[in-house]
């Protein structure tokens, strides 16, 4: 079944699951912290089928051509069988199963996005994020998602996080600094510590860490920020696989004047003119 299909009939059965209204006092909060926290956006049925796929992503053998999208964190901790490589984080994650393309386009998240940032969004990067337990504090130390994506015509590009699992800020959580993105592109250096992602993180985190805030998410709650905000992933103090999914999104004006992005489906559309995008509706009344 072509993909578009697929939307449809989940469009579809989401009858009576109405999407969310953004509000003129939601869309403030957001201007102003630089993120927004979606609660149960993706249903209960939708998060078990995004998480049987992510376990089969999961156990992908390391000679397949995709591998090399799972990022491996070899020292945190034992690796649990529902992870036995140690994953730490997919890209690319339409390669793996076509749930991850569908959900690209979850109305929910789009629709929310799209009145957050819109009119008209387009795809920038699928990802997912595995906290084994054991992952630590300051392994994905504060950061900017822009540091990524920069130089961007506009700053209206937002990472979106679904969480798979329950988490709060001490079992996995994303960590976000309200306000952060008005202080404008920050400097980033590599980590000092020997253990770490070795992913750029902000020059001055000491000045950002107290700063910080987490939420308490179940499965199927969404976070949504503006990329200048600076973030962190948290700690996975409990004894549970944590998961997420990582995706942006960014306006359709929202320009990549470098040609960074390199991610499978960047700039597909996503929504138009205020409904989800799908083939061949563009020029119907
Ligand atoms: O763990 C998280 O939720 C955030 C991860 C993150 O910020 C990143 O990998 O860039």
């Amino acid at each position: 079944m072509p993909v578009y299909e697929n939307i449809v009939s989940s469009v579809q059965k989401r009858k009576g699951f109405p999407v969310p209204t953004i509000t003129a006092e939601d869309k403030e909060a957001f201007e102003e912290n630089g993120f927004h926290v979606l609660r149960a956006a993706v249903s209960t049925s939708e998060i078990a089928l995004l998480k049987e796929a992510v376990a089969k992503m999961l156990v992908t053998p390391s000679e397949h051509p995709y591998a090399k999208n799972l990022a491996d964190a070899p020292d945190i901790a034992t690796n649990p069988p529902d992870n036995p490589r140690g994953v730490w984080a997919g890209f690319n994650l339409q390669l793996f199963d076509d749930i991850f393309w569908d959900f690209a386009y979850h109305p929910q998240i789009a629709l929310a996005v799209e009145a957050l940032i819109g009119p008209d969004i387009n795809l920038y990067e699928t990802a997912s994020i595995h906290k084994v337990p054991g992952f630590p504090n300051n392994y994905r130390d504060w950061h900017q998602d822009s540091e990524y994506s920069d130089p961007q015509s506009n700053d209206r590009n937002v990472t979106v996080i679904t969480f798979l699992d329950e988490m709060d800020g001490e079992s996995g959580a994303t960590w976000v600094v309200p306000g952060s993105h008005k202080e404008g592109a920050l400097p980033h250096v590599l980590p000092e510590e020997s253990l770490s992602s070795k992913a750029k993180e902000v020059q001055d985190k000491h000045l950002f860490a107290p700063k910080g805030v987490a939420f308490s998410y179940q499965p199927g709650d969404v976070l949504i920020f503006l990329v200048r905000v600076v973030h962190k992933s948290g700690a996975n103090l409990s004894n549970e696989s944590k998961w997420s999914l990582a995706y942006n999104y960014c306006r359709a004006d929202t320009l990549d004047l470098a040609r960074v992005n390199g991610f499978v489906g960047a700039y597909l559309p996503i929504t138009r003119k205020g409904a989800i995008y799908r083939p061949g509706t563009t020029f119907l009344p």
